[in-house]
């Protein structure tokens, strides 16, 4: 084992170049696990600041975004991760109601662990380094984990996405279409603390925030306590004459359907994963994630078709 005196001293600076307290940008650290490790010091305030500062100044500059993605499962993680690699110019913002992102996808079915997903969306897991066994017409990951730390560590390296998860999408902005006389277009979301949103009964008005773009891509999964939101919400505000409702199990008939259904359902909003499920009136699929890859992939190319048109 290493002795006390054969630890690094690390005298110099630390990273915290904007940082007020930094005089000289000098501290005496040290990385010694044998009884003498010290840390640079800090002030309580400094991390309010550091978060504060960091936080707000991005919800500020994301009021304004180019697309926002409404839910971070396993299709609105792919949909980021190729629009924002393909587009890297584009404010691509996540909003996600849970705490964990990740929706559905920490797991394969009956909470079992290994992930299946059926060729040729094995080639998705290829590009993202994701290892897999081969069974021939379709993949399996180890760990359903492993597939969505990946991804949401490959989306949250990408320098033009941010993800504000424990916020939920309360309602959508819309506006009038200039191409379509008398119709309306998704302008936008409106946001909130999920921990408000889930208390809108037990206080009085807590208005909400917004966030506008003229893309919109709802990926909030099939119907539950929160899920299907925009599908739900296009037929309550008019916009869709009624739920297609999710049909029952077939996983042949169910993830090309998906797969091919992903589009712009109203005008500004692209529906992707299995909240097009309750949207259209098809199958689910279970426990067989290559359609949410695909499906993602989709709507992402979707958003670049509109946003270049
Ligand atoms: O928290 C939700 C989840 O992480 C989030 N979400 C839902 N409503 C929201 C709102 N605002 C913000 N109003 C919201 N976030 O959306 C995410 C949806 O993830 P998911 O994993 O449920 O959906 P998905 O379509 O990405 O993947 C579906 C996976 C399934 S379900 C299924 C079956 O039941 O047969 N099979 C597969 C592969």
């Amino acid at each position: 084992g290493s002795q006390p005196d054969e630890a690094p001293l690390l005298l110099g600076k630390v990273g915290v170049k904007n940082t007020t307290a930094a005089t000289n940008g000098t501290y005496d650290v040290k990385e010694d696990y044998n009884g003498d490790y010290r840390f640079a010091p800090i002030e309580e305030a400094q991390v309010s600041r550091a978060m504060i500062k960091r936080y707000f100044n991005m919800m500020y500059e994301r009021a304004i975004s180019d697309v926002v993605i409404i839910g971070a499962g396993s299709a609105g993680l792919s949909c980021a991760y190729h629009l924002a690699t393909q587009r890297p110019d584009l404010k691509i913002t996540i909003i996600e109601a849970n705490v964990a992102p990740g929706g559905g996808a920490w797991l394969g079915g009956q909470l079992m662990t290994p992930m299946v997903v059926r060729k040729p969306a094995d080639r998705f897991l290829t590009e993202l380094g994701v290892p897999f066994e081969d069974e021939g017409p379709f993949v399996v990951v180890k760990h359903a984990a492993l597939f969505t730390s990946t991804v949401l560590s490959r989306v949250l390296a990408l320098p033009n996405v941010v993800l504000m998860n424990a916020t939920a999408v309360e309602d959508l902005i819309v506006r009038p279409d200039p191409r379509i006389p008398g119709g309306q277009r998704v302008a936008g979301v409106v946001t909130n603390w999920t921990l408000v949103a889930l208390n809108h009964d037990t206080q009085s008005c807590m208005d909400p925030n917004v966030i506008t773009a003229p893309v919109i891509i709802s990926a909030t999964g099939h119907d539950g306590p929160m899920g299907a939101f925009s599908a739900k919400r296009l037929v309550s505000m008019g916009l869709l004459k009624e739920l297609g409702n999710m049909r029952g199990l077939d996983m042949n008939r169910a993830e090309p359907a998906i797969v091919n259904g992903t589009r712009e359902v109203a005008p500004g909003l692209i529906m992707t994963g299995m909240e097009l499920s309750e949207h259209d009136g098809s199958n689910r699929m279970g426990p067989t994630f290559g359609a949410m890859m695909a499906s993602g992939i989709k709507a992402a190319r979707e958003a670049i078709h509109i946003l270049e048109t």
